[in-house]
């Protein structure tokens, strides 16, 4: 799935990646219309001899000033998102995400544990990322967000799940033999059927 509109900071990179990928497609055809319409304009048979030309302060200043601009507005949509990811509400509902060699554990604040990541919908999660043995990176595609599990710290990540359903897990470091399939689920359900799953030890 090319969108990650399952979670609100999916929605937040997406709106990233379309704004960088617009920009750079309106350079594309800027670039290669001009380059073409040069290429006619100026072809042998109607200008046989090439001239000197001395150059231009204002397109010069244009073609730096312009592209800069552009630079340091992508770099503040990533900056935006980035800082964003840090800051969890203080609500948000605690787990734990151990990666290991090569499986994913999920322990909740009630010392509940699972393979498959249960969620409420509409709830901040936060993850607390650890790992047992290598690093490794958590990933779910479909909430937009992706975090190193480096051994001897703890990174996080948060969310809010805005939509119900099972959601693919992955691990995006390479971290052994058994990388490939150190996968899991996000199941993502109402409020009042998470409870219960939560509750039952
Ligand atoms: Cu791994």
């Amino acid at each position: 799935m090319l969108l990650s509109q399952a979670s609100n900071i999916g929605k937040l990179t997406d709106g990233a990646f379309m704004a960088i990928t617009a920009i750079c497609v309106a350079l594309f055809l800027t670039i290669n219309i001009i380059m073409l319409y040069f290429a006619v304009k100026y072809r042998r048979s109607r200008h046989p001899q090439s001239a000197d030309i001395d150059g231009s302060v204002l397109l010069e200043l244009a073609w730096t000033v312009i592209p800069a601009a552009l630079v340091v507005f992508m770099f503040y949509l990533g900056l935006k998102g980035y800082a964003i990811r840090k800051d969890a509400p203080g609500d948000a509902l605690a787990v734990n995400v151990r990666g290991q060699m090569w499986s994913w554990i999920f322990q909740y604040a009630n010392g509940k544990e699972s393979s498959a990541l249960a969620l409420p919908l509409n709830r901040a999660v936060k993850f607390n990322l650890t790992s047992g043995d290598v690093i490794h990176s958590f990933f779910i595609p479909a909430f937009g967000i992706k975090g190193d599990v480096v051994p001897g710290r703890q990174n996080t990540l948060w969310a809010v799940p805005i939509e119900k359903g099972s959601f693919d897990v992955f691990c995006t470091e390479y971290c052994g033999a058994g990388h490939s399939i150190m996968l899991s689920k996000a199941v993502v359900m109402d409020e009042k059927d998470f409870e219960e799953w939560y509750g039952a030890r």
